[in-house]
């Protein structure tokens, strides 16, 4: 178990992000929407179901945007908390449990600490109860000055779905209050109709279910042309407001929606045989887009997860962080090494996937002799133990002085 000491040490040896000139600081002022995408997996971008689109707006804001196509979820039993933590602080979630509920009280170096000392509002929007994952507490811990939760939104039968508020209301609600909010702010909105098990009245029903034996599966794809219709509506709600081009807009899967127990039918829907152990580490990729309106984007191929955002959204925003007590490495540095790490010990690199003792060409999708994936073992272990020391022992408050430069 590493103390602070040893764990200071442990980011002292990571190389720097060799910065990229051309994007730093290129959303510099804007204010920050963090989109965080219920449940939305990569694999229904740009893919039709009986010939039609299912997410045509995301397909159509990935032309104008930053889009990462090898960008995996890091998430655990903590789901959508999982991947705010992972962004929020560039740690590891926890093996097992949510840290939301275990380790609210804990002192961290966040994203919303770190934006507020830049003179940003940092704000979170979410239509649930601040109890659900410890938000209320661990918002507070995290830095954020508010958060409008189910208390501050209007809901009633007309725009009920599902878990609650619909994401088209939701996002129209959190408009409105972010308009009032001192500039530049950071506002993370949290989608919710996309969850699990999908349901949707028929009015709001834009394509069929898709047909196969999971009735999960085949709910999913109008729940998240639903989603994509939202995010659609979001925008020309910013838009309207007159808020969409001193900002910028960062939209992300939170984890996956289909589980292995569908594999058989997400099998048919890939037109694939089965589903390997190497495909169902593919198909946690979930969407990343970056969207800076009057820039132009690129498809990004980099091998990356949700642990590096806190660094790369401080780059595109021209910020140079003041401590290096984070995972991430920033998507545009130069040199940065293909890795991501899975809460579970697996990984994957432009080249490799490790998963379930195992090590995947990804070319061919075959497995390979296992020595091929060693070197990166040990690696991945070290750096979800020194998260987890970091986590079970707070060892940041052992910091004196958050702001020290390395
Ligand atoms: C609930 C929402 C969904 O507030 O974040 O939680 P999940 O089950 O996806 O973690
Ligand atoms: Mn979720």
């Amino acid at each position: 178990e590493p103390d602070f000491t040893e764990a200071s040490r442990f980011f002292e040896t990571l190389p720097p992000d060799g910065v990229d000139p051309a994007t730093f600081g290129l959303a510099r002022g804007r204010n920050v929407f963090l989109i965080s995408l219920e449940s939305l997996q990569s694999f229904m971008l740009d893919r039709r179901i009986e010939g039609r689109e299912v997410t045509p707006f995301l397909n159509r804001l990935r032309r104008e945007s930053f889009s990462f196509e090898n960008f995996y979820h890091q998430t655990a039993q903590g789901k959508t908390s999982d991947a705010e933590f992972l962004i929020d602080t560039s740690l590891y979630p926890l093996p097992t449990g949510a840290v939301f509920f275990t380790h609210a009280q804990n002192e961290y170096h966040t994203l919303p600490k770190t934006l507020k000392e830049h003179g940003f509002t940092p704000v979170a929007f979410h239509a649930n109860g601040p109890s659900f994952w410890n938000r209320g507490r661990m918002y507070d811990t995290l830095g954020y000055e508010r958060f409008y939760s189910v208390d501050d939104f209007a809901v009633d039968e007309s725009n009920r779905i599902g878990w609650g508020l619909s994401d088209a209301s939701f996002f129209r609600q959190s408009v409105t209050m972010a308009r009032g909010l001192p500039e530049p702010f950071f506002a993370k909105l949290i989608t919710l109709t996309n969850h699990y098990p999908f349901e949707l009245d028929e009015a709001n029903r834009l394509v069929p279910e898709y047909t196969s034996k999971s009735r999960t599966l085949n709910r999913y794809i109008p729940t998240v042309r639903y989603l994509d219709s939202a995010v659609e509506a979001f925008f020309e709600a910013v838009k309207r407001e007159g808020l969409y081009e001193r900002s910028m807009f960062v939209l992300y899967g939170d984890h996956y929606g289909i589980s292995s127990k569908h594999d058989k039918s997400m099998a048919h829907l890939l037109g694939k045989e089965r589903i390997t152990p190497f495909d169902t580490i593919q198909l946690q990729r979930v969407p990343l887009i970056i969207h800076i309106p009057g820039v132009d984007g690129r498809v990004m191929p980099t091998v990356s997860g949700q642990i590096d955002l806190y660094p790369t959204l401080l780059h595109l925003l021209g910020i140079v962080p003041s401590d290096r007590f984070y995972f991430g490495r920033d998507l545009f540095a130069r040199g940065r090494p293909e890795f991501v790490v899975f809460r579970d010990g697996s990984f994957a690199t432009d080249k490799l996937v490790f998963t379930k003792n195992a090590c995947y060409d990804k070319s061919t999708g075959e497995a390979v002799d296992a020595a091929t994936c060693e070197p990166f073992k040990r690696t991945a272990i070290d750096r979800l133990t020194t998260s987890d020391a970091i986590v079970y022992g707070d060892l940041f408050r052992f910091d004196a002085e958050p702001a020290r430069k390395l």
